[in-house]
């Protein structure tokens, strides 16, 4: 992805199929190509007539929203935040064991010590991706005060604003499980967990809690 204007889909970094049976081919490919694509496109025709803002990176567009010309704050705020949020949520997920868990990694142990095991957190996770009414994401992150959380956010809200820092994140808009899974978020909610790609996750963590973590890429 180009980090500013004109911004890019970014390829998945792995094939359409490569997440089944747990998220299918053909959600993965009408999420990553046709809604994913349609942020992109929408934040670059928002931007287009704002030569002065096409320099600003997408964390500095969304952290500083409230600075741009007023009628494309919206615009920018849930376009910019699409590509964000779904970046980060396909780059979180991989079909390789070897991405699984571990309690030995930093964040592996770090979760232990926050929710006391790796199946509490799993369970806390998952309530908070099932409670959030409508659309919207199930996030870990790091806080300001340098603790994990697990929070959600509804549309394409983010957690930039409130300081914190992604780890991880779950869409659970329909778009993401309607064709294989309907109405069945938890069942969802379930098989993303086995998908999850933990070194990933791992690299962010690491990042956030560096002084620098504004440079990372997320
Ligand atoms: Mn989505």
């Amino acid at each position: 992805m180009n980090s500013q204007y004109p911004f890019e889909l970014t390829p998945l970094p792995y094939g359409y199929e490569a997440l089944e049976p747990y998220i299918d081919t053909k959600t993965v490919t009408i999420h990553h190509n046709r809604h994913l694509k349609t942020y992109v496109d929408n934040l670059n025709a928002a931007l287009a007539s704002y030569p002065f803002y096409q320099t600003w990176n997408l964390k500095k567009l969304l952290m500083n929203n409230n600075r741009l010309p007023k009628e494309i704050q919206t615009a920018v705020k849930n376009n910019g935040g699409g590509v964000y949020h779904h970046d980060l949520y396909f780059a979180g997920m991989s079909s390789t064991t070897e991405n699984r868990f571990s309690s030995n990694s930093a964040l592996g142990m770090e979760i232990e010590k926050k929710f006391g095991g790796y199946e509490k957190f799993k369970l806390q996770l998952k309530k908070n991706a099932l409670s959030q009414f409508g659309s919207g994401w199930a996030w870990l992150v790091f806080t300001p005060q340098r603790q994990l959380k697990i929070v959600n956010t509804a549309n394409q809200d983010t957690v930039l604003t409130q300081g914190a820092c992604p780890i991880l994140l779950i869409d659970v808009w329909e778009h993401a499980y309607y064709l294989k899974y309907q109405n069945r978020r938890a069942d969802y909610i379930d098989n993303w967990f086995h998908i999850i790609n933990w070194q990933q996750a791992e690299q962010n963590y690491l990042a956030c809690k560096s002084p620098i973590h504004n440079r990372a890429k997320y």
